[in-house]
């Protein structure tokens, strides 16, 4: 299956007078927040720490310079060194929209927040009401993509050609989920719980973006609804004012700029569950490009990974000098019991030590390991994380047609002079 450049977009779902005119309005919306100079996306070729070169980046409103996968809708993935902070900022934080017609400016007065369907009482809950009748709490979490490291699938897959920066890290504060539930008054007999954003489809006959979990899962004490993200208001693009946060799971189901909630007393059917987002059913989630997977579930928890963030370029690695090798890993909230890493390709392995895990089983977890690379020349680089209970990364011909839950060991070369 080769794929000519083109096909590796995503399509543009709209006209393009509409989405002027919607990318005039973030860019206004930006303007009148004042938050930052530049209103207007700015398309820079720059070549600092960690950003290929001739890699496009793009300034977004209330964003930093990120890595520019689609303008319209944004799909925006944080440059690597950003992972040298445990918590991400927000600025630096990657943005995936699947429609372009996205909010941009949201006017609080108006704003509510629906929980109906199958519950005894339905409500209707401005942002203030929903801060000061709820008690906060909040969960340090990795909030990543499916198709987080798509481009590095062989053979090629079409979607968004992320690197591996379409993840963040921060700390989530809100209402648990559970209390607004239980609020409400589920009903006996409630099966689901649907999630939908105040994105709209470009179309008629296209769905809206809506999510939906078990009903147990939305009771969990971790399920969220979060109006803070690193102790400040959820970036627009990130969506402001309400999304869901699902520790653990794909980023698909932490719902942005979520204005309904309802309980269901079925399984929930729709587009975004039922037709996409689904991976193959067995152990690894593979398939192959001649013999594709007819039996499929919806994508649900995150496999462990781990990544190295730093040496970078363009750090100096010097022979006879000690550097020190990092990275994170993280996995569903298992936590992670050890990191190995290797300099030579994953022919020998030595055991990181681990920062303290006081961020939480669903963090980043950072280890290092001092290195001193006795002569010059080309290092591979590798890290392989273990989880708690007992899964690992490894070498394997991981393959699906989405290019979803990549983990396999990735290596890294490093030259040190
Ligand atoms: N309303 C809404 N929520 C959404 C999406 C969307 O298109 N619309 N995309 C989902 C997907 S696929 C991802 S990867 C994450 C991205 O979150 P971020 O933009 O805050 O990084 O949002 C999720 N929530
Ligand atoms: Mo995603």
């Amino acid at each position: 299956m080769i794929l000519k450049p083109e096909e590796l977009q995503d399509p543009k779902p709209e006209g393009d007078a509409v989405s002027r005119r919607r990318f005039l309005q973030l860019a206004s919306a930006a303007a009148m927040s004042g938050a930052f100079s530049a209103c207007h996306s700015q398309y820079t070729n720059t070549s600092f720490i960690s950003v290929p070169p001739g890699q496009t980046v793009a300034r977004f409103p209330e964003k930093a310079e990120l890595l520019l996968l689609t303008d319209r809708p944004p799909q925006l993935e944080t440059p690597i060194h950003y992972f040298r902070e445990d918590l991400t900022p927000n600025e630096a934080f990657f943005v995936r929209w699947h429609y372009e017609g996205i909010p941009t400016y949201i006017d609080l007065r108006t704003f509510r927040l629906k929980v109906g369907g199958h519950v005894d009482k339905p409500l209707t809950l401005t942002l203030d009401e929903l801060k000061h009748q709820f008690d906060a709490t909040s969960i340090v979490a990795v909030n990543q993509c499916s198709g987080n490291s798509r481009s590095l699938f062989l053979p090629r897959v079409p979607g968004g050609q992320w690197k591996n920066g379409a993840m963040g890290n921060a700390r989530w504060t809100g209402v648990r989920l559970k209390d607004l539930l239980q609020r409400a008054g589920v009903k006996s007999g409630a099966v689901d719980v649907s999630f939908g954003g105040l994105d709209e489809a470009p179309l008629f006959n296209m769905s809206k973006f809506v999510k939906a979990l078990g009903i147990e899962h939305a009771l969990s004490d971790e399920v969220l609804v979060a109006y803070s993200m690193n102790d400040k208001p959820l970036p627009m693009l990130n969506g402001f004012p309400l999304r869901l946060v699902v520790p653990g799971w794909y980023a698909t189901y932490w719902v942005k700029s979520l204005a309904s909630i309802k309980v269901l007393p079925e399984k929930f059917h729709g587009f975004w569950m039922d037709k996409a987002y689904l991976i193959p059913k067995n152990a690894d989630a593979v398939e192959t490009p001649e013999n594709l997977a007819t039996d499929t579930v919806p994508i649900n928890k995150m496999n462990v990974r781990s990544l190295i963030v730093s040496p970078d370029l363009p750090d100096l690695v010097r022979a006879g000098a000690t550097a020190e090798i990092q990275g994170i890993a993280f996995d569903s909230g298992s936590g992670i019991s050890k990191v190995e890493v290797s300099i030579d390709g994953g022919k020998n392995w030595q055991a990181a030590t681990l920062d303290s895990d006081a961020l939480g089983k669903y963090s980043f977890r950072r280890f290092r390991l001092p290195w001193t690379p006795q002569s010059s020349g080309a290092y591979q680089l590798a890290s392989r994380a273990y989880t708690n209970d007992g899964k690992f990364q490894r070498v394997f011909d991981q393959w699906n047609k989405s290019g979803y839950m990549r983990n396999v060991i990735e290596q890294r070369e490093v030259t040190v002079i």
